[in-house]
């Protein structure tokens, strides 16, 4: 993106981005207490290769309370039966609190909670990447705010998330850990500081302050090796890793050791953007100042629509539904879309409808404006390949943008506009069904 600024704009300053990072806790058990309540706030094992009564297979996961005894993830079943006795196999004698339950995984199960959640995130972010079945990183910069409740010392951003947090608890049954920052790398961190049922936020004035004391493994892209040969150079936090100096590091590890040394201080300006193959594909641009003048905003949403149309052609991908975002100071964020009889790789007509839709936003003082094309096709026909994750495919078959429009009455700080469209871009196809780009 750098070297693309649009007239009358500039590149997004990502360093009040506001990125959640949400990581279930001890998901696979979590899902098994959800259909057997009676295992809440017992120690639980959940097994791959496991098989009730039987001794092999390895632990996917442990509830915090198995936890206690010493099991952990990836351990053999033998060896978590040693720390942690199965309660059938006990004596009558023994104490039944020493004892635990075990359970075979079952991950089709655990996908449709994972999807639910998923449904959740979705609703409550414009742009979200999911890493893996229980854990997903959320743009949420124009939901919310880095700035102070009226009522007290937490920020927006804090009780955004700790809605978020709620809606996964209240709506699915289970708990996320939630880190909350101004960037990935950070957000990744905080998420895992305060587990089970966690919520950290650091600030961005924060970050370095945060990371300096977490341990250089904790650092992204620090693996036993690299920490081990950090160790050997007396560098064992974070703190140490940023007080370094940058060119030996790089001497000693080549441009990795630069990048390192920048993670540790908290800086990581990676772009939360969504996994595989999009469902959209959009482009937002932020002014200067807010702006009425109408001139103003059709330059940008022709640029926009512009540079949209470009990336769909190049993408070999048609577009049936076109549409704008027009974010209002400071946070209040309005989409309208439009679909059309069916699919097309027209880039005039994407200024000319995103333009039709612009109008009725020709006396309002913008502050951000943006461009999607959606309800896309592709000329080749099976890509389900490319969404590496297969409840991705099942936590989405509508598009985002009418999703955002449409969200929840009780979610904060974003204004529900009203699309023209909602149910023409439903779209049911395989390997167009979960992702949106807004970058
Ligand atoms: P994690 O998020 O690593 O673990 P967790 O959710 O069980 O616990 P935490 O509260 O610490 O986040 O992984 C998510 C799920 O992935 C986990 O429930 C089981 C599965 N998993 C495995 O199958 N094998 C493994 O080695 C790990 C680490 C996880
Ligand atoms: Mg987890």
């Amino acid at each position: 993106m750098a070297g693309e600024t649009l007239p009358g704009t500039e590149p997004d300053d990502r360093s009040d981005s506001i990125v959640l990072h949400v990581d279930m806790d001890c998901f696979y058990a979590a899902c098994e207490r959800l259909r057997e309540p009676e295992l809440v706030g017992e120690p639980l094992v959940v097994g791959m290769g496991y098989e009730p009564g039987e001794g092999h297979g390895a632990v996917a996961t442990a509830s915090y309370e198995a936890r206690a005894f010493g099991v952990e993830s990836a351990q053999p079943i033998s060896q978590a039966l040693d720390r942690l006795p199965r309660l059938e196999d006990i004596d009558p004698d023994d104490d039944p609190e020493q004892a635990g339950y075990y359970r075979p995984v079952d991950i089709d199960f655990y996908k449709e909670v994972a999807a639910d959640v998923k449904a959740i995130l979705r609703e409550c972010a414009d742009v979200i990447r999911e890493v893996s079945i229980d854990e997903a990183y959320l743009d949420v910069t124009d939901r919310t705010a880095w700035d102070f409740a009226p009522s007290g010392d937490r920020t927006l951003a804090e009780g955004y998330a700790r809605y978020v947090k709620q809606r996964i608890e209240r709506e699915v049954g289970v708990t996320a850990s939630i880190g909350v920052a101004p960037n990935m790398s950070t957000a990744k961190v905080a998420s895992d500081f305060d587990k089970p049922d966690g919520l950290t936020v650091v600030r961005p004035g924060e970050v370095r302050e945060f990371l300096a004391p977490i341990s250089v493994h904790d650092v992204h892209g620090v693996g036993p090796v690299t920490a081990r040969e950090l160790g050997e150079l007396g560098i064992e936090t974070a703190g140490d890793l940023a007080d370094a100096d940058a060119s030996e590091l790089e001497s000693r590890f080549g441009s990795r050791g630069r990048e390192l040394h920048e993670r540790a201080k908290g800086m990581d300006d990676r772009e939360v953007t969504p996994t595989g193959r999009p469902k959209s594909l959009s482009r937002e641009s932020a002014f200067t100042e807010p702006t009425t003048e109408m001139e103003d905003k059709q330059e940008v949403v022709r640029a926009l629509a512009r540079d949209v149309a470009d990336r769909a052609r190049s993408r070999g991908a048609m577009y049936r539904t076109i549409g704008i975002k027009v974010i209002v100071p400071p946070f209040e964020s309005n989409t309208r879309a439009r679909s059309l009889p069916g699919p097309v790789d027209d880039p005039d007509l994407v200024e000319s409808v995103a333009f039709d839709l612009l109008e009725e936003f020709a006396e309002t003082r913008v502050r951000k404006l943006g461009v999607r094309v959606s309800n896309l096709s592709f000329a080749e026909t099976d890509q389900s390949s490319l969404d590496g994750w297969d409840a991705a495919t099942e936590w989405s078959d509508s598009d985002e943008m009418d999703q955002q429009s449409n969200a929840g009455d009780t979610e904060p700080n974003s204004e529900r506009g009203q699309t023209d469209d909602t149910t023409a871009s439903r779209s049911k196809r395989r390997g167009q069904s979960s992702l949106v780009e807004f970058d």
